[in-house]
């Protein structure tokens, strides 16, 4: 090489040095990735974490257990997708429950308050495919309860935001549809013959079970997101809507076309009453309000179009929501809002629902950044707002309404999660970003990344980046509460009565009448007793497992090769799977849950002897 051809080199790579360097790109690693203080995350083992967070797994069905700071994943809640790992969806009762369906897409937990706070018994999830909600009991992170197909409602993407005593959840269509459900009509006629629903699932203040009370028959919009009321602003309900458009096809332009879109208000206390008072119809047994007949429980306010999150803030007062096209955030006084419901103050209707004046209720429009979706709330009268486009947050204060900081996150943000963020009293210290993309951050898996949670330290003046977390499809929202509300159950009791128990070996055994075959078969280490059921080819089989262990941890599991079942039995359990024998042959059940050292002599024998 000649010489001076060897100093145009050298000259030529000082300079892509200098372009990298400023331009933060490193020479051949791609994007610099921002780094964060780990050490804050460090939860030495044998140490617990401060906080649980329960995150929705979107259309895996599930809800993903986290623990902060750590942001160690702890559990997969089965709750509408089968999973093996617990025998969930395979023994009698949950099979029941999932009712043939076999996925859900969760997006939204809400944990039951008392009062305003989280109280740590229940978490409600949301199934936006199949109109479903669901109650997952916090003794023992089981699901117990799925209510639902829940008739004349379409994708309730809005739930499952509860009220401040969990009196209520709702539903809010976001899809809309003829009703009932299974009626057709052309699409050209979507204006006129398609509907929006919300309805209101009552809540047993004691044992968590959930009813449809009553339903609202609203226009053709996509309800979206929700939020109830708290404090000064408890009764009422929140919801975004977009597409009051009410185009069919397009939506993303069509969607888009008017500049503002509405903020539901729904008087849930008042629609009680309607529903007490009778003025209803009933569609497919449920009473369906039309708040057009009955004034005084649904009034709009406008907002920028195309809202996402409708967030209300700890003083129950301020309102935030922003449109997903506009870069702020706007701020309705619920003060406001009351007086110029009691004065009858309105700019107008839409399809019989007055419309509130929006210079009167809206007490800030915060210049935030593009992309604003979700905004969450700390202990010191500040605002969180997430900014998808960006892929940042930022931090503004409620009165004083401007951005006073600002990070970016890795990347293309969702919704947020501050510590105790939705109550009447955040905790502050951590908000967790729930990020749709994760290209750069985690190993490759192949042409599909996870996305990504990262801990955010917001204690500070200046928010700072301290770890981050893989999360499988899709987190779509999350509660984080203080880990000493919750007390989990480590046996299921035996003196609770449960038809099908057995809790002494003698008393296992095999009845059978007819075809049906009745085993009632005790677990306990390292046996199954009996450890042989006969049946005949045809019979139906089912068999009952009580797990006789009483020490934490101790599950059973209890699978059939090529029967195509496995159950789950914890401590003290007793669960009933059934079997058509349909297969003749010999069959060996075993435990499938490490529980002993003699764990894998755990098993028995399925004889089905084949008809002649
Ligand atoms: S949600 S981020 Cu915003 Cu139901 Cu998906
Ligand atoms: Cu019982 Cu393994």
């Amino acid at each position: 090489m000649r010489r001076s051809h060897l100093k145009h080199v050298v000259w030529g790579l000082a300079a892509l040095v200098l372009v990298t360097l400023l331009s933060g790109f490193s020479l051949f690693g791609g994007k610099e990735t921002p780094g964060g203080d780990a050490s804050k995350a460090l939860v030495p083992p044998g140490k617990l974490d401060e906080y649980y967070l329960f995150a929705s797994g979107g259309h895996s069905g599930q809800v993903f257990v986290y623990g902060v700071p750590s942001m160690r994943r702890i559990r997969t809640i089965p709750v509408f997708t089968p999973d093996p790992a617990w025998g969930y969806g395979y023994d009698e009762e949950t099979k029941a429950m999932l009712g043939g369906l076999t996925w859900g897409d969760v997006h939204h937990p809400a944990l039951s308050e008392t009062n305003g706070e989280y109280d740590g018994r229940w978490l409600f999830v949301n199934d936006n495919a199949n109109n479903r909600v669901a109650r997952i009991n916090l003794k023992t992170f089981y699901t117990e309860q799925i209510l639902g197909p829940v008739p004349n409602i379409m994708g309730p993407h809005s739930a499952t935001f509860v009220t401040p005593n969990t009196e209520y959840l709702f539903m809010g269509s976001r899809f809309a549809t003829p009703v009932p459900a299974g009626t057709y009509v052309p699409i050209q006629e979507f204006k006129s013959k398609y509907y929006g629903v919300l309805a209101g699932v009552k809540i047993d203040p004691k044992s968590g079970h959930m009813e449809l009370a009553w339903e609202l028959l609203l226009p053709p919009w996509s309800f979206d997101l929700g939020d109830a009321g708290k404090k000064v602003s408890d009764g009422w309900y929140f919801l975004t809507t977009y597409n009051t458009e009410e185009a069919y096809e397009t939506l993303e332009v069509g969607a888009s076309a008017r500049d503002r879109d509405f903020i539901v208000m729904v008087n849930w206390k008042e629609a009680e009453k309607a529903a007490a008072a009778g003025k209803f119809q009933t569609i497919a047994g449920a009473k369906v309000i039309d708040p057009v007949k009955v004034p005084g429980i649904v009034y709009l306010m406008p907002v920028a179009k195309s809202p996402h999150g409708v967030d209300v803030a700890p003083d129950g007062r301020h309102i935030a929501a922003a449109g997903k096209l506009q870069p702020t955030v706007t701020v309705y006084d619920f003060e406001k809002i009351k007086s110029a419901i009691e004065a009858k103050k309105f700019a107008g209707e839409e399809r019989g629902l007055p419309i509130l004046d929006y210079e009167a209720v809206r007490v800030a429009e915060v210049p935030v950044g593009l992309g604003p979706l979700h905004t969450q709330f700390d202990d010191k009268g500040y605002a969180y707002t997430s900014l998808f486009i960006d892929s940042a947050i930022v931090k503004w204060k409620i009165g004083e309404w401007k951005v006073i900081d600002k990070v970016d996150v890795h990347y293309n943000v969702g919704h947020l999660c501050a510590a105790e963020g939705d109550t009447t009293s955040p905790d502050g210290k951590w908000l967790v970003s729930l990020n749709k993309m994760a290209k750069d951050r985690f190993l490759p898996v192949g042409p599909s990344h996870p996305e990504n949670l990262q801990l955010i330290d917001i204690s500070g003046d200046k928010m700072k980046l301290v770890y981050e977390s893989p999360v499988d499809p899709e987190p779509h929202y999350a509660q984080m509460i203080k880990a000493d509300k919750i007390k989990p159950e480590v046996v299921f009791y035996k003196d609770v009565k449960r038809p099908n128990s057995v809790w002494d070996p003698k008393d296992a055994r095999v009845v059978r009448k007819g075809n049906r075959v009745d085993a009632y078969i005790v677990a306990i280490r390292s046996r199954f007793i009996p450890d042989r059921v006969e049946v005949n080819e045809g019979d139906d089989v089912y068999f009952h497992l009580t797990n006789n262990d009483m020490d934490q941890d101790i599950t059973h599991g209890f699978g059939i090769p090529l029967y195509n079942v496995d159950m789950q039995v914890e401590p003290g359990e007793t669960k009933t799977l059934h079997v058509k024998a349909t297969k003749p042959g010999v069959y060996p059940f075993y435990c499938t849950n490490f529980c002993s050292a003699l764990h894998q002599e755990m098993q028995g024998w399925f004889l089905v002897k084949p008809k002649k």
